[in-house]
């Protein structure tokens, strides 16, 4: 089954969101392979925002990220990027829709509660940029027959 990175933000941290944020990627039957807390370094962020390095928002956006340690995580289901994307919501919070994570727990375009892994492919480099193999569980989810039909599985 497919796995998507995660970065629960300092903001996140500081509001007290991390448990809401939390239960409902748990809620909806996501399994959690990996989790740990760590500070993120300015090196780590140039690769992770590469895309970004160019913005006039840049260096805000790299304060932001190392404000307090971050929680990093792997979440694993059938068709995890596409699903965690569709769950977090659009970039900027006052736009993203209610009921997504974004649209239900922020006002700001920048700090907007998490990042979640845009594609397969950006999944994969992700993970194995923040993880070590050893730190991902491969374990079984006893209430995955009751969470996918057999044909999904
Ligand atoms: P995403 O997080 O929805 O994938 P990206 O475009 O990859 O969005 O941007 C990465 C992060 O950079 C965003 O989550 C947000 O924190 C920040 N960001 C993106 N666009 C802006 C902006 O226009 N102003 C301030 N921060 C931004
Ligand atoms: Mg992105």
């Amino acid at each position: 089954m497919e796995q998507t990175f995660i970065i629960l933000k300092p903001s996140t941290i500081q509001r007290g969101l991390v448990g809401d944020v939390l239960t409902r990627f748990q809620r909806k039957g996501l399994q959690i392979t990996a989790m740990k807390m760590a500070q993120l370094t300015e090196a780590i962020l140039r690769e992770h925002y590469a895309h970004l390095i160019e913005k006039p928002f840049f260096p805000d956006l790299l304060r932001s990220m190392m404000a307090t340690p971050v929680i990093l995580m792997v979440l694993k289901g059938k068709d995890a990027v596409e699903v965690v994307r569709q769950m977090i919501g659009s970039t900027n919070c006052r736009k993203a829709a209610p009921g997504t994570i974004r649209g239900d727990f922020g006002m700001s375009g920048q700090e907007n509660i998490v990042h979640a892994s845009d594609s397969i492919d950006n999944a994969i480099i992700e993970i194995n940029r923040f993880f070590k193999p050893e730190e991902i569980y491969d374990y079984d989810l006893l209430l995955k027959p009751a969470t996918y039909a057999p044909d999904e599985l």
